[in-house]
């Protein structure tokens, strides 16, 4: 490998502004800035890059694949700038040119290809893999537009395309001369023993790279993604002959299917682009690691021995059966072998037990699109079954392809992503499977990256952290307990809560600015910021502040805690229910924001575009995190982490990983209330279960009746009438149930918050004690019980 020197920071911006984008210091606009300092730190990272890469071929280590729909990742520059200590450097370099850090970090689009948790948790996972020092690759699609950009318009929820890529991008590299065929539709040809596919339509796959460096720049690993391109773009003929549409479809129709990502969270999208999408990126990311796998080693019986595949989901479910159909249909091993070789190499993260989002294709759609995967899913299908005679259950039924079925039959091992989940997959939606092959399910309960939401979202933090106990704790969050003995002194634990304030003071200045919206920092900052269904509740939250207004109301002078309820968050835009209740949390705030006679104790606002961006202001400034679902339902959440290693004592059910958090913290450190995920399921068999709810509490009764009266939507007093009257009714997550619960622990928090010291007591023994919920340690779990796998770095 060539060596060269490294330049100054400073050096390498103007030399970049200079001859990579053509401008003088005078000229330059903040893009150029940002591009710069950009380019400046990637040349670092790409020297990291190919250290890491020269070191994996060398060793002949196993390689790591995470296979993902979405990667969350969010802006990169402060990433980078973090990871390899430039922070101060990059200051002071953007300084010398009277350029503002802040400012030319803000600048970065941020790249939303991804909904919510599970794509947040493959970005976070890339990030530790890269720390950890673990050869590894994620596998992504490049969307052309990533979430869609969320504003509002008289409180409703309204969607826009989002375009990460209209600004200029620093970080991926093209790579033209990595493209893979994807088919779709056409036959299947069978003479004897061979079986052959010829699909009717083809794309290419054209990669992209992204390198992920990791802390201290010791690793960095990549982030490949795929984009569409037609094989043959351009049809001259149509053309020659005038019609210039005609001419330009083939291209068109070739990226659409990497255009756009798919807006839901957890429920089903039964679209046939999405299933494209979906064969798309498991096959190109299947040829490439055949081919890499190829160039090194060659023989493929012993692919498991170097190769893990983890599939985030089932979104990349397709890979159990176009692995064995490679190995099988293409390379002439037997088909039982072929499917053994893949089981092996193959293993699949469950992230969700809600019955809607587990994925099935109507089988004629699956047929006719992947003619040769289905007569594969068949053939597993009763090779499983004749191994194992008992089993009733098939990964065909009701003319559907059933993806959680194959994807735990084709998989070592399945994981959950917190205990609690991953004991109700044993005993819901895996039942038969799990009793069948007892071994299979493991937990690898989920975690963040310290980097990311510590070290970088919260420097005032972070560095009376590494004041106290040095910087182990940036890759070894654990080393966070050193801080229990200084929560001890009266004067620590005084700076401790100045961060806080201060980051408070931040965060209001910024919604004053950007919004419009002013806010005392003195107050109990309660923040809900997730996305929005039915399951994680934000009805509930709005139905309580609405009840404690009314409270307030009547006894304005009762000496009450002042509180502001903070959301954000985005509905699928088909999901009209969640779009209802962002409308109801809009108007709501407008009458409560407005009474004078309450507004000094309770602020009610909705920040739009929910993004990791804005989850990076937030965090940081958070009293309070909501994390309150029905139990059994959040598989583990992330967000809930990323609250209390930065301070926020979770108000919480009993559900997910709060489960986790609540004993490492401390039961007296968290607001408990709700039912358990048992408790969820009698009470679901109670007749009328709403109706009694609210006649056993009159504040409840007093709150719906306020929406339902039209209070909050007086030019349309019927507007929310579907809401409650879906509360009343089935009320099928128990929000009337658990509101008198919730009610209760709201008012222990008032008690609490009132009490600063006691209340900072609770915030620092939070930080001290959620070092465990890193996702290093996740990733550390993957490797040690799931893919085998080594880091190689030399500690
Ligand atoms: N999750 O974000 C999604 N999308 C899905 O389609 C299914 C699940 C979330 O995954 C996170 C990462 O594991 C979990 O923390 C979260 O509970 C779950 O809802």
């Amino acid at each position: 490998m060539i060596q060269m020197k490294t330049p100054p920071l400073r050096d390498a911006i103007l030399r970049h502004l200079t001859y990579s984008f053509g401008k003088d210091p005078e000229h330059a606009i903040l893009e150029d800035w940002r591009m710069a300092l950009s380019y400046a730190v990637r040349d670092r990272i790409v020297d990291a890059w190919f250290k890491a890469t020269e070191r994996t071929y060398d060793t002949g280590a196993k390689r790591v694949y995470y296979l993902s729909m979405e990667f969350l990742i969010g802006r990169l520059l402060e990433d980078g700038i973090v990871n390899l200590e430039l922070v101060d450097e990059a200051k002071a370099a953007l300084a010398e040119f009277s350029k503002d850090y802040n400012e030319v970090l803000t600048d970065e689009p941020d790249a939303a290809l991804g909904n919510g948790g599970l794509g947040r948790l493959a970005a976070c996972f890339l990030e530790s893999l890269s720390t950890i020092g673990c050869p590894a690759h994620g596998y992504g699609i490049r969307y052309e537009h990533g979430l869609f950009r969320q504003s509002f318009v008289d409180g409703r929820q309204i969607e826009q395309p989002e375009l990460w890529l209209g600004q200029r991008h620093a970080w991926e590299f093209e790579r033209p001369e990595v493209r893979y065929r994807i088919g779709f539709g056409g036959h299947v040809d069978t003479r004897g023993e061979t079986v052959r596919w010829y699909p009717s339509e083809e794309v290419e796959a054209e990669a992209f790279d992204t390198p992920v460096v990791g802390w201290k720049g010791r690793w960095a690993n990549t982030l490949r993604l795929w984009s569409g391109r037609a094989i043959h773009p351009f049809d001259l003929d149509a053309f020659n002959h005038g019609d210039y549409a005609k001419a330009a479809a083939p291209e068109a129709l070739a990226r659409t299917i990497s255009r756009v990502l798919y807006p839901d969270d957890t429920t089903e999208q039964g679209k046939e682009l999405r299933l494209k999408q979906e064969y798309f990126l498991t096959g190109a990311a299947l040829r490439d690691i055949l081919r890499r796998f190829n160039n090194q080693f060659g023989d493929l019986r012993r692919l498991p021995e170097k190769v893990a595949i983890q599939l985030n989901d089932t979104h990349p479910a397709i890979a159990g059966p176009e692995l064995i159909r490679i190995l099988h249909d293409e390379r002439g091993i037997p088909f039982d072998e072929s499917m053994e070789i893949a089981r092996n190499t193959l293993s699949y993260t469950n992230h969700t037990l809600l019955p809607e989002a587990l994925e099935s294709w109507g089988e004629a759609l699956f047929g006719r699109l992947l003619p040769r995967h289905i007569q594969i899913i068949d053939q597993i299908d009763f090779t499983h079954a004749q191994k194992n005679p008992t089993r009733t259950q098939s990964m065909r039924s009701d003319h559907q392809v059933k993806m959680g079925q194959l994807s735990f039959v084709m998989a070592h091992h399945v994981n959950g992503v917190s205990a609690l989940h991953t004991e109700l997959m044993k005993t819901t939606v895996f039942e038969e499977l799990h009793h069948l092959h007892p071994d299979r399910i493991v937990n690898e309960t989920n975690g963040v990256t310290p980097r990311r939401w510590l070290l970088a979202c919260n420097p005032r933090l972070a560095g009376l952290i590494t004041e106290g106990i040095g910087e182990g704790w940036v890759d070894d969050l654990e080393q966070l307990e050193k801080l229990e003995p200084y929560i001890e002194d009266a004067g620590w634990l005084e700076r401790y809560a100045r961060v806080k304030r201060a980051n408070k003071v931040e965060l209001s200045n910024w919604m004053g600015q950007a919004h419009g919206i002013h806010v005392d920092p003195d107050m109990l900052f309660d923040v809900q910021i997730k996305r929005m269904h039915e399951y994680k509740r934000q009805h509930l939250n709005i139905l309580e502040a609405i009840a404690h207004w009314q409270e307030i109301r009547e006894n304005p002078d009762a000496g009450w805690t002042p509180r502001l309820k903070l959301f954000a968050g985005k509905a699928a835009p088909g999901y009209f229910f969640a779009k209802d209740i962002i409308r109801l949390i809009n108007d709501a705030a407008v009458v409560i924001n407005n009474d004078p006679v309450t507004n000094k104790y309770l602020k009610i606002a909705f920040l739009p575009n929910y993004n990791v961006s804005l989850a990076e202001r937030l965090v940081p400034a958070a009293d309070l995190s909501e994390q309150i679902s029905t139990a059994g339902k959040e598989a583990s959440g992330t967000g809930n982490m990323k609250f209390a290693l930065n301070g926020a004592p979770t108000v919480g059910t009993l559900d997910g990983a709060n489960v986790e958090i609540r004993e490492h913290v401390g039961a007296e450190n968290f607001f408990l209330f709700g039912m358990t995920a048992e408790e969820v399921m009698e009470r679901r068999t109670v007749e009328s279960h709403a109706q009694k709810a609210i006649e056993a509490d009159p504040r409840l009764a007093s709150a719906l009746n306020a929406i339902r009266d039209g209070r909050f939507s007086p030019s349309e007093p019927t507007r929310y009438h579907n809401v409650v009257g879906n509360l009343e009714g089935a009320d099928y997550f128990l929000v009337c149930s658990d509101f008198t619960d919730y009610w209760r622990a709201q008012r222990e928090v008032d008690t609490a918050f009132a009490d600063p010291q006691g209340w900072a007591r609770m915030a620092a023994f939070n930080t001290a004690r959620s070092g465990w919920f890193s996702s290093d340690r996740t990733i550390r779990g993957y490797m040690a019980d799931i893919w085998k796998a080594k880091s190689l770095l030399d500690r």
